[in-house]
């Protein structure tokens, strides 16, 4: 990408691109959400497809002209299908807000109960947090984790299934380092006649690769973002491992057969809150599906998850608190109580010495959400860099020498410089690297 066009017509912008291009180049990407989408992924979400308006699904849109993108949101979705061995998948969704979004729409009625994990103790803004819509439509129950173990708690959640009889449970959550319990949420959700639905945003590409254990058949419905462990452009996605009819009596007014569920998620992705696809951007997600399905992606995976316990063991060491005591995936959440320091101020003194992270909060935390108790770090783009367990001991250390010295501008500004001599190592996006030198 040589941002031609740019720098002739737009010196402002360029120079801002530039600067993140750098930002990312030189620092130390630890936010878990974060990864770098490869050359093939941005050329696709940069590609000419941004022209096309497709409101509709392959076969069935408003529009004319849709032969081609046809093919390439019917070559996304059976590649996701592919990916994730299920039988039903939306690639339309701009955002995992918006999955989560269409499947409340599907599911629930505006009111019904629902359960999900605290915001507070690892969950997501969109399972029922009071300043998002999930928790201004319907009504929400929070479970939380065990405040030991750090991991959910299944007989709060029983308890609390039972006496709110909630329609439909959400599983998985932003900052929940351990393995998503598939098994046993179903075995509550079946108990109470619930839907089971997981977000799995966070460990979707580790779910892909078969590093993670697999949300079938214990899921009714599943939604993930792209960009995640997944590592492909922002977006979100719908899969269900078998479709099945609807039980609210819902009926096709021409055909008179009850319409399936998929359709209805269909339908309430385009037209319910959504216009037209983002045809670039499905087209991108088309190409990180076909990476993902490639043997090298375990690889990665797999290297994602050792990178994460290799921080997480030398953290132990050196006197950090790890909510759960570790971790399964991609995430390791940092309780800094004992240091007696706010996530907030530790986030911004890390950025200083070139490590990104976010302030996050953790279980039964006394701090708002603005200052927290917690960072939460992440290895999916440092692993992308290829960076393995060497690098992982090098930064675990900088990360400690970063904190102890907090308030030390000297000392942050030379593990900055020490941040850019290793990241020079591992260069990002080598060819595009090399247009913009
Ligand atoms: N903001 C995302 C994260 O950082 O986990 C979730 O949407």
């Amino acid at each position: 990408m040589k941002y031609q066009k740019i720098s002739e017509n737009d010196n402002k912008i360029l120079k801002l691109i530039e600067a993140e291009h750098n930002r990312q180049k030189s620092t130390l990407e630890m936010i878990a959400s974060e990864n770098f989408a490869s050359d093939a992924v941005m050329e696709a979400a940069g590609s000419i497809l941004t022209n096309k308006y497709a409101e509709g699904y392959p076969g069935n849109r408003y529009y004319g002209g849709c032969e081609t993108v046809d093919k390439v949101e019917d070559i996304a979705r059976d590649r996701l299908k592919k990916l994730f061995n299920c039988e039903y998948a939306n690639v339309q969704p701009h955002s995992g807000s918006q999955a989560n979004m269409a499947v409340f729409h599907t599911f629930l009625e505006h009111g019904d109960t629902v359960m999900g994990l605290d915001l507070s103790h690892g969950g997501h803004l969109t399972h029922g947090s009071k300043v998002n819509f999930s928790g201004k439509s319907y009504n929400f129950v929070s479970y939380q984790v065990d405040k030991d173990s750090g991991r959910v708690d299944f007989s709060q959640i029983s308890k609390l299934a039972k006496d709110h009889k909630p329609k439909l449970i959400i599983c998985g959550g932003s900052a929940y380092p351990r393995f998503i319990e598939f098994e046993q949420f179903s075995e509550i959700a079946k108990s109470i006649n619930a839907y089971l639905m997981a977000d799995v945003a966070h460990p979707s590409g580790l779910i892909a690769s078969g590093v993670h254990p697999s949300p079938w058949p214990y899921c009714d419905v599943v939604t993930s973002t792209t960009h995640k462990t997944l590592r492909g452009p922002r977006g979100g996605i719908i899969l269900m491992g078998a479709d099945f009819e609807n039980k609210w009596g819902i009926v096709a007014p021409k055909s008179g057969r009850t319409k399936m569920v998929s359709e209805l998620i269909d339908t309430n992705v385009m037209p319910g809150i959504q216009g037209g696809p983002l045809m670039h951007i499905i087209c991108a997600k088309a190409v990180a599906f076909k990476e993902a399905l490639d043997s090298s992606f375990k690889d990665y995976c797999e290297q994602v998850v050792r990178n994460a316990k290799f921080i997480s063991s030398k953290l132990i060491e050196l006197d950090y608190k790890i909510i759960s005591g570790g971790t399964d995936t991609h995430i390791v959440l940092i309780d800094l109580t004992n240091k007696n320091l706010t996530g907030k101020y530790v986030e911004r003194r890390l950025e200083r010495a070139g490590i990104t992270t976010n302030k996050n909060m953790v279980p039964f935390d006394k701090k708002s959400p603005l200052v927290t108790s917690g960072i939460r770090i992440g290895t999916p783009a440092l692993t992308t860099r290829g960076m393995k367990e060497t690098e992982m001991n090098l930064i675990s250390v900088m990360i400690d020498k970063a904190i102890r010295n907090i308030d030390d501008d000297a000392m942050l500004d030379k593990i900055a410089i020490e941040v850019k001599e290793l990241t020079s190592n591992f260069p990002l996006h080598k060819e595009c690297e090399h247009e913009m030198l």
